[in-house]
Formats: C-alpha cells, structure tokens, sequence
C-alpha cells in the first residue's frame, strides 16, 4: 500500500503522520518515525485521521440558503455569486464596521487561514474582527505587547533542557500543549524528571499532567495572579531577584518590587488557599534551579485576571534569571519570521486604540472581545454588525452565552461560514463553502513554528489529489476575499500576487532583508511553487532568517532541524525603550484591581473546564472513535461537596450561573478539589438543522451557556471561561 507524510493539523503538537492509503481513502494512519521533531509519537486524535478525512457528515459541496431558507447544495460558481451579490452592497450602505469577521481556532492549524484572512481584513476595512483568542491567549498576546513590544513575542519554556518547571494553569498530558509546541509533550516531562529536574503543577485539578509531577498545587480558581505576585515578592524580600546578563536590558526591576510590596504570602495563602510556608517554597525552588522556566495556560488566561497572570510568569522567568537562556524560557525562530532586523527601539504596543460599540470594551491586537459579538449584532445604530463571514470557528458552542449568539446569529442580513461541517454556527449562514478533507490539504505550520521548543521546519504537500468537485480552502479564501470586496470574477492568482507584490516592495528597501537591493518583479518571478500559497511560502522562506526555499524543504519530506533555541534579546524586543518593559503601565494600573480582590475573597463555589485526550474543542465530537468512553460531559464534584450538596454520582445535577442553567450527569471524584465543579466546553450538540449525526447522538451540555458574556479579563477582552461562580443541585431538586 502507498503511504504518504502530512502533518497533524489537530493541536498544537504539529506531529509527522505517516498515512496509509487505498486510493484517496487512508486507511491506517501513524507517526513518522523519521519526523525530525516528532521522531514518531501520535496520539487517539491523530490516530483519528482517516476516520476524520472519511467523515460522511463532511459537507461536499457548497450550501446556499435559497428563497425558502432552506439549505440546499450548489455549485462554487453560484455560491461566490451570492457573497459577491451581497456582501458588497452591506459594505456600501452601512459602512465596513457592519461586516463581521469571526475567525476561529482551526485558522492556525491550515495554511489558507494563516495565509488569507490578513488579506481579507485588509480588504474590507472592518474593525469588527473577533477570533478565538478573546477565548482563550489574549491575554499572553497583551503582556508580551506590553513587555516585549510584539504581541507574538512570546517565550516558550526550553522544554527539553530546563532543570525545572512551573506549569500553571495548563494539562499537556490532554492537551498535548499550547503555546509551547512540543510533540511527545508528556514524554519530554517524563524526560526532564529522569534527568533530575522537578516539575511543580498549579491546577484546582489533580489532572494526568499534576500526577506526573514533584508537586502539585491546588489553587483555587483565579487566584494564580495572586499566587505569583507573592513568588515575586519572595525573591525581592529574599535577594533572590537576579535578571543576571539580561539585566542590562531590563527597565522597572524597582518598580515591580514595589508594585508586589503587599503581595506577602501570608496576605495572599488565603485568597490561592495555598499556604504561605509552600509559597515560600516555591519561590526558592524556582530562583535555586541551575535553568528553569515559568509556564502559564488557558487556567491562568481565560480568567479575572489572566494578563496579569501572563505578566507575571514572564516577571518570574526575568527576575529568576531565565528569560532568554537555554533551559529557561526562550523566543523560538521560525524560518518564515522576516530575517531578523537590527536590535533597537521599536514601535511599541498600543492597547485600547478604539473601543467596541455597544460595551466600549479596548481593542487588543485590532481584536474585540468574542463575548461581545451577539450584542454588536443585536444592538440597533451606526456600526451595528448585519453581515458575519465566519472561518472555521464555532462561537455558538465556544463563546459566552450561546443562545443569545444563536438568535444575534438568526437576525444577520447575510452570513458566510467557511466550514466543513454544517453545526451549530454554519447553520446559520447563507453560503457554506467546506474546505476539503485534510488529506486533500497541504500542510506548514506559519504559527505554530513561533512556539516550537525546536527550531525545525517542515513541509508537506496533500497526500492525495483534490477529488473532482473539491476546492482547496487557499482558493476557497482567495475567491472570498475577491467577492467580499467587489472583485468577483477576478483569477484567484491576483491575490496571491498582490501579496507577494507588497511584501517584496518593502522587502527591497529593508538593508537586513535578503531582497534588499533587488528588482522586485524579478524576484518574484523567480519564486518556485505551483500554486500562490506555495509562492507565497517560498517568499517568506527566503525572506526568512535560514535562506531556506521551498525547493529545499521539498528535499526533506520528514522536515529540516535548525537546532536549539538560541537567545534573541535585544533583538526580539519592539519596545520604545528597546528594553523588557517590566512593569508596564496598564499593568500596573490593573494591579489595583488585584490588591480589591485581595481584601475580598469570595468562597463561592466556582466552575473551571477541562479538556479530554479526545476532544477538541467543539468539532470532534462527530468521530466514533473519540466521542465514547471517558470523554463524556459529566459535572465533575469532589466527594465531600457531593455530599454536602446532596449530589448522587450518575445522577443528574442542576448547575445555576448568571448567563442561564443546565443539567449534567454528576461524577463524584477527588481530582476536582473542594469548592471547585468541572464542567468540559465543546458539547451541546442538540440544536436542530446541524448535520453531525454522531455528535447529536451524544449531545452533551454547553458549559458557556452559563455565562452571560460580562465577565472578562478587562486588559485583554478575554473571557472568564474558568473559575466563575455557580449553584449547583440535584436536579429533582427544585428550590435552586
Ligand atoms: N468554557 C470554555 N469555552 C472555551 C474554552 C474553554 O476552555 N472553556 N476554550 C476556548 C478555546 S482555547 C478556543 S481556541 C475556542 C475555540 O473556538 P472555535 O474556534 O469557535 O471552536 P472550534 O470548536 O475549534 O471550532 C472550529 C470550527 O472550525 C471548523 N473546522 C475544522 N477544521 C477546519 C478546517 O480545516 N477549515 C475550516 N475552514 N474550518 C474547519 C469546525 O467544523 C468548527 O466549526 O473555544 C474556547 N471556548
Ligand atoms: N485533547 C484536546 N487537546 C486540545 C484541545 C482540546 O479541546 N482537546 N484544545 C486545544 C486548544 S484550542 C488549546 S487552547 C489548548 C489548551 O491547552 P491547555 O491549556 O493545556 O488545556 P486545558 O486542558 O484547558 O488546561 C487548563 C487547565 O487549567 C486548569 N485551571 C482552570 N482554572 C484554573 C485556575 O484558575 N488556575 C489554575 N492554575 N488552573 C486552572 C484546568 O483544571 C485545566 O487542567 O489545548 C489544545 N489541545
Ligand atoms: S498530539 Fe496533536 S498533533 Fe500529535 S497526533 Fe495528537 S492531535 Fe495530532
Ligand atoms: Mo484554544
């Protein structure tokens, strides 16, 4: 049987697959032994594959909404003739603000949706944008603006040489790891155990990745700003602050000492319940380890005060010395980055440059808050949202409040969803367009290479050919972006084109660019590759810091290694100063809020999620092989508040928050602490005109719809998906 190399496009992993294949069919699917990053690990999800690309509830071909708003299936001719019929005139009566453009997770996971969206967003001029980052690492995207000057300057911990690491807030046992990409994430701590070093877990849970640890610390939810805020307190008292070499590019090192002075551990223990002698602890273990590195997640960003929190572990990884040193928190280079310019002063990072509508909540990153997207929809006036292109994302099950977007969803003029499946969200579009199976797609990782704990890069083309009828999702985005913007008709090439244009016309002018110096029309036309997204690639793989091309990586289908993670700053700094900004001022203006939360610790009893190996996010549920067994939708309580709740394992319990109520299975364990209930996102698949039929079989409960959408991380937009507060009952119990 024909095998085939492609990449996994299912987390953040980035694994080498290697695929069996009959046909266009895969029949078996494993890792790639050679991988020169993966080096052979899958796991259930990528094991998943064939059973993935093989979907039948996949849709095919496009959906238009006809006049009697039903879906029916068409050609692609007809479905861009109705965007481009459309969207224009909206554009032209009611200004660019009242498009919309949702665009979810899966963007980072394919080459069109790293490649195109710019473009588009370029092209229409909206400022409504929302993406699943207000949902989940905004707020490491604010404080790495802030510190560092560039929202992507984000350090990831050296993984495979540090001698200790502080994880907060993250499974990568589940979730093999976010921000931080590293395939085999469970076997490289089970490594970096066996070489000596200690690895410490903050979680309310005790997850897969708390059992592997030295120690385990179980927070209350919310809290970890506060937590840390007294390990850095601890290395000042103790003259254990050391920045080391880096120091001579560090500004503010006073002035967070006396920002933290009323962090004390004891004034803290009560608020973490984690008691100040461990606090102390956990401060001299991190400044004594030879290299070590602070790593923080989805439970320490999608919470009250998750940029505080994503400030505070990079303060932690400077102050101990570790920023920028192997086997401490690093900026990886990918070989797409633009070869690097001189260090010096930068542009900085402005916050809060417009406001939303209706709310006011600040801009963060040209982004406004996906909890606010239902009400921009359904508030009346200037500005207000009437048409919505959605690229793979899936709010109606994964922001705040769901029913509430499903209805905004219902009143639009006009809805584009770019998704192969018709769900929740897709339901509610006028055109559908489906990418194609994921063996039909060529895979490279623009974003995920940021984050890699290795410098590599890796390539591969689709495995199998586009069957007849299928559109590659690049030109799916390079036809859309034509028919949003009056330009219907046009060859998709001419995006492409335009884009290489305008890179190249900077490019040349750039004395540490490559190109500069050179013609760029005849460098253009000496890019290789068949299609404009593999020109497109070529470009920035020349224009990238290895002088790599795509003929190169064509060479070595298992990918090429460029090494360990080399230390960037000042390089990699975009600060005005040119300096690590450590304390800077929104920041500490929002440690006001912290010091309130402080003086008033609440008891309630609070929810946080959690993700299973089998899960992701809201789209895999529909996959046999994944939606059975332990990945199920259940509250999980801790014994001792089952019983003081009158809670029945297997029984069905009553969950209250301030955005609605549901009802799930209670599974009485001690993994959950006391004071905390667990409840997984993704679910509630139970609405009709979706075409999921595996899914609908096992709906489960959206956990959002207990949140009205007002609870956010204010810096950031994000948010607060974990540690809200909830009632919860026997279902049958009717005086909640
Ligand atoms: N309560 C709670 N809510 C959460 C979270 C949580 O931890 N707790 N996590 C949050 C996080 S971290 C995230 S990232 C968001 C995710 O939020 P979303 O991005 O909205 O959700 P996904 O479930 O990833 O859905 C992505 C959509 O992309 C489609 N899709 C899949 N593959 C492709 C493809 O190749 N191309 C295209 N065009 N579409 C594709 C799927 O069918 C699906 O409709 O959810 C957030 N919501
Ligand atoms: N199998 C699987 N893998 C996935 C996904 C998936 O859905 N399923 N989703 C992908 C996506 S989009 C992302 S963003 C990543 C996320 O990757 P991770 O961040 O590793 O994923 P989570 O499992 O959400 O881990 C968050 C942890 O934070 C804990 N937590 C909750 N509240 C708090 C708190 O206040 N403080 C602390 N210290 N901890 C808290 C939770 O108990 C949970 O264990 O995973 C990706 N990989
Ligand atoms: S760990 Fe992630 S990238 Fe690797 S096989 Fe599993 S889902 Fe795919
Ligand atoms: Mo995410």
């Amino acid at each position: 049987m024909p095998t085939a190399l492609r990449i996994c496009p299912l987390c953040e992993a980035t694994c080498g697959l290697t695929l069996t294949l009959d046909g266009p069919r895969v029949t078996s699917t494993r890792g790639d032994h050679d991988d020169v990053f993966s080096r052979g690990f899958i796991c259930p999800k990528g094991a998943s594959f064939g059973e993935l690309d093989a979907d039948p509830d996949r849709l095919r071909v496009p959906l238009v909404r006809g006049a009697d708003g039903t879906l029916r299936e068409t050609g692609w001719q007809e479905a861009f003739d109705l965007v481009a019929r459309r969207l224009p005139p909206l554009v032209q009566r009611h200004g660019a603000d009242a498009v919309g453009v949702v665009l979810g997770n899966p963007n980072v996971h394919t080459m069109a949706g790293a490649l195109y969206p710019p473009l588009l967003l370029g092209a229409l001029r909206t400022r409504s944008l929302f993406t699943a980052s207000t949902l989940d690492q905004m707020p490491k995207h604010v404080s790495s603006g802030l510190m560092f000057g560039d929202a992507f300057a984000i350090p990831v911990p050296d993984l495979d040489r540090t001698d200790h690491l502080l994880l907060i807030g993250a499974n990568p046992l589940d979730s093999n790891g976010s921000l931080c990409t590293a395939p085999d994430f469970p076997g490289r701590l089970k490594a970096l155990r066996r070489r000596g070093g200690t690895l410490t877990v903050v979680d309310p849970r005790r997850t897969r990745t708390a059992r592997l640890a030295d120690r385990h610390v179980a927070i209350r939810p919310g809290a970890d700003a506060a937590l840390l805020a007294a390990l850095v307190h601890v290395l000042y008292e103790e003259g254990l602050a050391a920045p080391g070499p880096l120091a001579e590019h560090v500004e503010g090192v006073d002035d967070v000492r006396r920002a933290v002075a009323e962090f004390t551990p004891e004034a803290v223990a009560g608020a973490c319940d984690v008691d100040a002698g461990t606090i102390r602890t956990l401060a001299r273990e991190l400044a004594a380890a030879p290299a070590a590195a602070v790593y923080g997640r989805v439970g320490g960003s999608t919470v009250v005060h998750g940029t505080l929190t994503n400030w505070l572990v990079d303060v932690l990884n400077v102050l101990t010395g570790n920023l920028d040193r192997p086997g401490g928190a690093m900026f990886p280079l990918s070989a797409t980055t633009p070869a690097p310019r001189p260090p010096g002063p930068g542009k900085g990072f402005a916050l809060g440059r417009w406001a939303s509508r209706v709310s006011g909540h600040p801009e963060a990153k040209g982004e406004l808050p996906m909890a606010a997207l239902a009400e921009e929809i359904e508030t009346p006036g200037e500005g207000r949202i009437r048409a919505l292109v959605a690229i793979a994302a899936n709010p109606v099950l994964s922001a705040p409040d769901g029913d509430r977007l499903d209805r905004a969803l219902g009143e639009l003029d006009f809805m584009v969803s770019v998704d192969p499946y018709l769900n929740e969200t897709s339901r509610h579009a006028d055109v559908i367009l489906p990418p194609p199976p994921p063996a039909q797609s060529a895979h490279f990782d623009f974003a995920f290479n940021n984050f890699a704990v290795r410098n590599q890069v890796r390539h591969t083309p689709a495995p199998v050919p586009l069957e007849p009828g299928r559109m590659d999702e690049c030109e799916i985005h390079a036809r859309l972006v034509l028919a949003a913007t009056g330009l219907h008709g046009a060859d998709p090439a001419a995006v492409d084109d335009t884009a290489i244009a305008r890179t190249l016309a900077k490019a040349v002018t750039e004395p540490h660019s490559p190109a500069y110096g050179q013609d760029p029309d005849a460098y253009a036309a000496g890019l290789t590759g068949r299609t404009g997204a593999e020109r497109r690639l070529d470009l920035m793989l020349r224009l990238g810091p290895y002088g790599l091309t795509l003929d190169r990586l064509l060479e070595h289908p298992h990918g090429i290694d460029l090494g360990p993670l080399k230390p960037r700053v000042p390089q990699v700094l975009r600060t005005r100063s040119g300096r690590v900004e450590l304390l800077p001022e929104p920041i500490a203006a929002d440690l006001t809020r912290l010091r309130t939360a402080l003086a008033a610790p609440g008891d309630a009893l609070v929810l946080v999620g959690r993700r299973h190996l089998r899960s992701n996010n809201s789209w895999m549920h529909n996959l046999p092989s994944l939606n059975r067994g332990t990945n199920t939708c259940t509250l999980q309580v801790h014994p001792e508040d089952a019983a003081r709740l009158g809670l029945t394992d297997g029984e069905p319990a009553r969950v209250k928050a301030e955005g609605g109520e549901l009802q799930a299975p209670v599974e009485v364990t001690d993994t959950v602490r006391r004071g905390v209930v667990s409840l997984p996102h993704g679910w509630g698949h139970d609405r009709p005109g979706t075409r999921t039929a595996v899914a609908s079989k096992r709906p489960g409960v959206n956990v959002n719809q207990l949140l009205d959408g007002t609870r956010l991380d204010p810096l950031s937009g994000t948010a607060v998906l974990n540690g809200f507060p909830v009632e919860v009952s026997p279902a049958h119990d009717d005086r909640l």
